[in-house]
């Protein structure tokens, strides 16, 4: 308890409205950043510690961030030893002593999460001399002005659970972005199933990776396009290309990155309004960002177009880094498309079923540990859904809300799974299976080629993935790729099995533009709302695994399913029958109610407004 004065703060008034909201959630503990954030913070900083103590000294990780919220807020997630979300028993007892006020009971709360023997091997820990730290922490901040007191308060949590000098190693990250300390915390307790040898415990090393494997994964395409006799492009991709991704970065921890980052000549450009780095988090996610453009359906604000291409393609992340949600600008119709979540996995899943295709083709054994499925929220427009089952082919299921649920779906049920949410969220999670195929097959000698250079360029690929949690910047790297080569691969992929050649045309796109406008063109989305409702969100009441169905209040689970119901027996103008899904379920992260609709027809040619839509039928 050497950390009382800290647990208890006279400012704060624990009112019963106050406590209400202080749970540990899917985005861990998030709110206004103030006295209670900062006493929160340094529990968390106990349970942090603890986690590792009881884990043998294994690093876990906290990031103090609110994503994709104002700039007043600010919140902490524990990150656990696997680089994963922290283990779900710990999440309401964290919770519970995280609205504890008194110093003792807080330390008794937050004790009860370990055995008797952990607390018996602390109590040793302390009598013996000096030593190996026991214990250690990796911290990481988003660049919110009211970051560097939070992180101070739960350094001082974390240090108080053993004398300094035998006690706990902090390691402090920081301004990074989330799926980097996800990535470091993996990667310090030995996890990183596909590194390459370069990379070393340095979120800058992590970073310079994407580049790298972009780079890779470019180089070893041309090579199997030119051992087939295909002429790729001559212009070498790391040379300034004419149309470079604009990154939208939210004014967050993402600016930060990307300015320290070695970035290909040309590669990207910085599309937000220069600000000075220290005036960027006080208006981070401010009218930009990946959360505004997916819910606001605008473009990322910018002062003026002056100066730039007719076309712009966009990238925005969110203020964490964690999020990507890619957009098209026309800069002179003022023309607006978005390419959100869902339809991020479709181009990834495009991409990868072809390079698994041809990897396979070559060398059919391997198919057994490469099986490509898919995994999405009932949030996912329909029509992403209906494009990856009927014209992709891909297993498609679907998970609840928040980022552990798909992981651990994806990871449950396929080799290589693709998993995002509409909002961002995603990244392919490759099995221990799929990753020991992927590197035998990269060791394959370089005179079996095009296998050789085929398995380069699936290795180089999947490395552009976070295995912990998705990162938007690397996302960003492995969008690109598929941009510049879908074609090439689908070609590969259809061809190679067919025993033809490959087309003379067939080239790395060498017109990002026209990919775009393709990417875009692949499926319409069905018309549909997500809206946020002032309801009190304790009286709502979903089924665990399926958040589409809600047990209460009844009276609105039924005036809802009736509703539904009374739409899907309609047809639209032109006698197509309706596919209408809606449902409600309480937020787990704002104090609201999350209310969906959606319409779409068996045949995915409804779109448009869904008020009209709904008004004609
Ligand atoms: P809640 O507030 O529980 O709906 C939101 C997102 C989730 C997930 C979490 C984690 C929607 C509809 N919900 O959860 O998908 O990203 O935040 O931050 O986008
Ligand atoms: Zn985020």
């Amino acid at each position: 308890a050497s950390a009382v004065a800290h647990f208890t703060s006279p400012q704060i008034q624990w009112t019963d409205a106050l406590l209400a909201n202080i749970t540990y959630g899917t985005a861990g503990f998030r709110r206004t950043a103030d006295p209670v954030l900062e006493s929160i913070a340094t529990k968390v900083g106990v349970a942090a510690a603890l986690r590792s103590f009881a884990a043998g000294g294994a690093a876990v990780g906290v990031m103090i961030t609110a994503s994709h919220n104002p700039p007043q807020d600010n919140g902490l997630k524990i990150i656990d030893t696997q680089g994963q979300m922290l283990e779900a028993a710990w999440e309401p007892v964290l919770g519970q002593a995280a609205r504890l006020a008194d110093a003792l009971a807080v330390a008794d709360s937050l004790l009860s999460l370990v055995d008797q023997a952990t607390i018996e091997r602390l109590r040793q820990a302390h009598a013996a001399p000096p030593g190996q730290p026991l214990a250690r922490v990796l911290v990481g901040v988003d660049n919110r002005p009211s970051c560097p007191g939070l992180k101070a308060a739960l350094l001082a949590g974390a240090r108080s659970i053993l004398p300094p000098g035998k006690g706990v190693e902090l390691l402090d990250m920081r301004s990074v972005t989330t799926p980097a300390v996800h990535w470091a915390v993996a990667r310090a307790n030995g996890l990183d199933p596909l590194a390459d040898r370069e990379a070393t415990l340095t979120p800058a090393t992590y970073y310079a990776g994407f580049q790298r494997h972009f780079d890779a994964f470019l180089a070893a395409t041309r090579d199997v396009l030119r051992h087939l006799g295909v002429e790729g492009p001559a212009r070498p991709v790391s040379s300034p290309t004419p149309c470079p991704v604009f990154v939208d970065h939210a004014n967050g921890v993402g600016a930060t990155v990307l300015e320290s980052m070695h970035l290909a000549p040309g590669f990207c450009q910085i599309y937000n309004d220069p600000l000075p780095a220290e005036q960027r988090g006080s208006v981070v996610n401010a009218g930009c960002g990946a959360d505004f453009v997916k819910s606001k359906r605008l473009p990322p604000g910018r002062g003026s177009f002056a100066g730039l291409p007719p076309a712009l393609r966009i990238a925005s992340l969110d203020g964490d880094g964690d999020r990507l949600i890619y957009s098209s600008l026309s800069t002179t119709t003022r023309a607006f498309d978005i390419l959100d979540g869902d339809r991020i996995a479709v181009l990834l899943l495009r991409l990868m079923r072809s390079l698994i295709a041809v990897v396979v083709h070559l060398r059919p054994e391997v198919a057994a540990s490469l099986r490509l499925g898919f995994v999405q929220t009932r949030y996912a427009n329909g029509a992403s859904t209906k494009y990856t089952r009927e014209v992709l082919g891909v297993e498609t299921l679907f998970a609840n809300s928040g980022v552990k649920n798909l992981h651990a779906l994806a990871e449950r049920h396929f080799d290589v799974g693709v998993y995002f949410e509409a909002n961002g969220h995603g990244t392919v999670l490759f099995s221990p299976a799929a990753c020991r195929a992927l590197l035998d097959l990269a060791a394959t000698p370089a005179d079996q080629a095009p296998l050789h250079h085929a398995a380069r360029a699936l290795l180089s690929f999947s490395r552009l993935f976070n295995q912990f949690t998705g990162d938007g910047i690397g996302l960003i790297y492995a969008v690109e790729a598929a941009l510049r080569a879908q074609e090439a691969w689908r070609a590969l992929a259809t061809c190679l099995p067919a025993g033809q050649g490959i087309p003379p045309g067939t080239e790395l796109a060498s017109d990002l533009d026209v990919e775009l406008r393709r990417w875009i063109d692949l499926y319409r989305d069905w018309p549909s709302h997500l809206q946020s409702l002032k309801l009190d969100r304790t009286k709502f009441l979903t089924s665990p695994d399926q958040e589409d169905v809600l047990c209460q209040p009844t009276e609105v689970a039924q005036a809802l399913a009736a509703e539904v119901a009374r739409l899907n027996g309609l047809k639209t103008r032109c006698g197509l029958p309706l596919v209408a899904r809606a449902f409600v379920r309480p937020s787990g992260t704002e104090d609201i109610v999350r209310l969906f609709t959606e319409v779409g027809t068996a045949d995915g040619t409804v779109t448009g407004d869904l008020a009209d839509i709904c008004h004609d039928a």
